[in-house]
């Protein structure tokens, strides 16, 4: 532990820190934290420590208190984040009303989604109109996690999924919301390590529905399913899944799900369920396989689940039927490719239910609006924090890659944009430099020869395994400082994060990658019996790469040959892509960062372990953040754009939006330290809130002078 003496912080911000390197910088934060004050401002990047308790931070009073824009007189809050978004979205403060992005980072279990539903909340409170709408919305938080989020070693709550949250507003009314979600980890729906579970909702069914209605959905008992591992758990537990059972049910009846489309989605998930416990042995006659005796009776239930035909879904599972040159031909599987046929029907019909779910929600929270207003946005990144396990995949590869390429936009805008316009603008200014993860980024997604398109490459490959493709990696990356072979007998690679070091097992990277869903599988399943079926198999990907289900069951001219095993996208490429989508939105909208961290690895309330929150104080760049945020100038508008909005402090009917007019404005103020440069004017990142007081004043005082004005033209008449 790093010993700390006593250190005042005045106002809870960073930037205003007596002293400055790492063990002052964790002093602060750790005496601020063992006082339950969890967050603390850097300029304007509030850094949040995860309390890992419930405190009394978030009541109605005091989302009341910072509801206006001058909020910062207040202690640093994550309602502060969100006021300053929601008044710039309105323009207001200085800030140009384009559309606003609270971007939240941090290591899995460090309180992103936690801050996210914080946000969503004060944002609600501070848009007065739509009650109906802004219920919906906190609702659909409810569905999300149920379904999207799982019980990982590093957070009992972890998203395995990553979200953006685009809130629509007119005027100060929030009028709609879309969501945007990024690769569910679908793999563990079939499969979870040690100290994991499944996804929420299947504990959240078995505690939460009544002997009847599992006699319904043909449900047995918890323990007998082996895609939930056969554990369950305490009676307390059970008690607290059932609360949370009734809790989605009521989130889907007030976001608006029909009755009918609840029940085909619980025997979905208990058809998923049921066609975990199918298993294969060899048919002695002719080396096909055959089900097992014992699991007969669970492909039955499995069919009816979905149903499908018995006789048909056996098929789609032992063997392959494709059509060449006018001729059907039947390819029995081995056991090993029985059971992947059965995984991948799992594994899609649980991620078309989540991508139908986040369709219906944006159908029905789509919004309501008049043409001739103008409509503004404030988006809310919630992605799956930075993961190093024991066992790395696939999936860690994405989600890591997603982090380092938030961390490259936070460098970006922090960094790069802010020293590039002091040389522009021929500002003295010495460099601060920062980690640059860009080589990092190179690595995995150069085209052709970055990891995502050497696996790609491999992919498309039918006699490539993934022994082949980590010899290609070896070779390719041979040398890279970001890449090291693996150094034991296991199958894989390890590549030197911003965040440090994780070690890749290979193993089934080329088959998630793949991700195919045979042909004949999506035929049987559009022609299920259960309406629900047929809609999520009659599906198109999006342009984004997430899955879209069409709403109302057709079939679409074209839509087969895009599940035609061999033409799909690979999963890694519809990754790369709906992650460019995404940082192409967060490039053009203003940022508002939110970076959390975490204080121990233990998930104990009131512990600080030094050297885990100095390491992510280190890979954030924080202490860089923070000599920035002293030196620098973090609102940096053009003349004209000053001047257009605060001409009004010179009180004269014509002001010309040039650099004269700006220096007077500025001079009819006591503002101090701001710069001028060639094209544009440097403020620290306090100015803002200085100014808007000014115009406060002068608006009071007019409203003031037209009460007199009033009074006095009442009294002459
Ligand atoms: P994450 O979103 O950053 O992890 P969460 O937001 O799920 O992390 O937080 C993890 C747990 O920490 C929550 O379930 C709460 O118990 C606790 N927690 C976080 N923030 C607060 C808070 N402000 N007050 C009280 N408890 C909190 V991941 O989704 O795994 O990347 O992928
Ligand atoms: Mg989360």
């Amino acid at each position: 532990m790093v010993s700390v003496g006593e250190l005042r912080l005045p106002g809870g911000n960073l930037a205003e820190l007596p002293e400055l390197d790492e063990v002052a910088l964790l002093a602060g934060l750790q005496q601020r934290f063992l006082r339950q004050q969890i967050y603390t401002d850097i300029g304007d990047i509030l850094v949040a420590m995860n309390p890992f308790q419930p405190l009394s931070l978030y009541g109605r009073e005091v989302s009341e208190r910072y509801q206006n824009y001058g909020t910062g007189t207040l202690p640093p809050h994550i309602f502060a984040v969100a006021s300053r978004a929601y008044h710039a979205m309105l323009g207001r403060g200085g800030g140009s009303p384009r559309g606003q992005s609270i971007v939240i980072s941090g290591e899995s279990g460090a309180g992103k989604t936690e801050s996210t539903k914080l946000l969503l909340q004060h944002i609600m409170n501070l848009s007065k109109g739509n009650l109906q709408l802004e219920q919906q919305i906190l609702q659909v938080n409810l569905l999300l996690e149920a379904f999207g989020n799982a019980q990982t070693v590093m957070n009992d709550n972890s998203s395995r999924f990553g979200k953006y949250i685009e809130l629509h507003f007119q005027k100060n009314t929030v009028r709609g919301a879309k969501l945007s979600e990024y690769l569910l980890e679908k793999s563990r729906v079939v499969h979870q390590d040690t100290g994991e579970r499944n996804f929420h909702i299947f504990y959240y069914m078995f505690a939460g529905l009544s002997s009847e209605e599992k006699e319904m959905y043909g449900l047995l008992d918890p323990s007998l399913y082996r895609y939930i591992g056969g554990q369950f758990c305490t009676w307390d537990v059970a008690q607290r899944w059932k609360h949370k059972y009734q809790e989605v049910c009521n989130a889907l009846d007030r976001v608006g799900f029909q009755e009918q489309e609840q029940v085909d989605m619980q025997a979905i998930l208990a058809g998923v369920l049921s066609l975990g416990n199918v298993t294969f042995q060899p048919e002695e006659s002719n080396g096909s396989v055959k089900v097992s005796e014992a699991s007969r009776g669970w492909l039955k239930a499995a069919a009816g689940q979905f149903g499908v035909q018995e006789d048909e879904l056996l098929k789609c599972l032992i063997c392959t039927t494709s059509v060449t040159r006018g001729e059907q031909i039947q390819r029995f599987h081995t056991q090993h490719q029985a059971q992947d046929a059965r995984d991948s029907i799992a594994k899609e019909a649980y991620s078309r239910v989540f991508g139908w779910i986040i369709c219906k929600v944006n159908e029905l929270l789509a919004e309501n609006v008049d043409p001739e207003v103008e409509l503004r946005e404030i988006g809310i990144l919630d992605i799956f924090g930075f993961e190093n396990f024991a066992v790395n995949s696939f999936e860690q590869l994405c989600i890591n890659l997603a982090n380092e390429q938030l961390q490259h936009f936070f460098n970006h805008h922090i960094f790069q944009l802010e020293q590039a316009a002091y040389k522009e603008e021929e500002l003295p200014w010495e460099n601060i430099t920062f980690s640059n993860n860009e080589p990092i980024l190179n690595l995995l997604l150069a085209k052709p020869l970055g990891l995502l398109s050497l696996l790609d490459e491999q992919s498309a490959f039918p006699r490539a395994t993934d022994k082949t493709f980590v010899d290609k990696l070896n070779s390719s990356f041979k040398g890279n400082v970001h890449f090291q072979p693996s150094q034991g007998r296991v199958l894989g690679f390890s590549i030197i994060h911003y965040a440090g070091k994780v070690q890749y097992t290979a193993g089934g990277f080329l088959e998630k990658n793949r991700d195919t869903l045979p042909a004949n599988i999506r035929g049987l399943f559009i022609n299920s019996v259960t309406p629900l079926v047929t809609v999520l198999f009659t599906a198109t990907v999006s342009r984004t790469g997430t899955l879209m289900p069409h709403v109302k069951a057709k079939v679409i001219p074209g839509a087969d040959e895009k599940f035609n095993s061999t033409r799909k996208q690979s999963a890694g490429a519809q990754f790369r892509h709906s992650l460019m989508v995404l940082m192409e939105r967060l490039y053009s909208a203003n940022p508002h960062f939110v970076r959390c961290i975490k204080p121990n690895s233990r998930k104990e309330p009131g512990v600080v372990d030094s050297q885990v929150v100095l390491l992510q104080l280190r890979y954030n760049g924080l202490l860089e953040t923070i000599h920035i945020r002293r030196r620098g100038f973090s609102w940096r508008p053009s003349f004209e754009e000053f001047a257009e909005r605060y001409r009004i402090l010179l009180v004269k009917p014509d002001v010309s939006l040039t650099k004269e007019s700006c220096l007077e404005i500025l001079q009819s103020t006591e503002l101090a330290h701001w710069m001028c440069g060639k094209s544009r004017l440097f403020f620290k990142y306090w100015h803002q809130e200085q100014l808007a007081k000014y115009v406060e004043r002068l608006e009071r005082a007019a409203v003031v002078i037209q009460k007199v004005f009033r009074g006095f033209r009442c009294r002459k008449s």
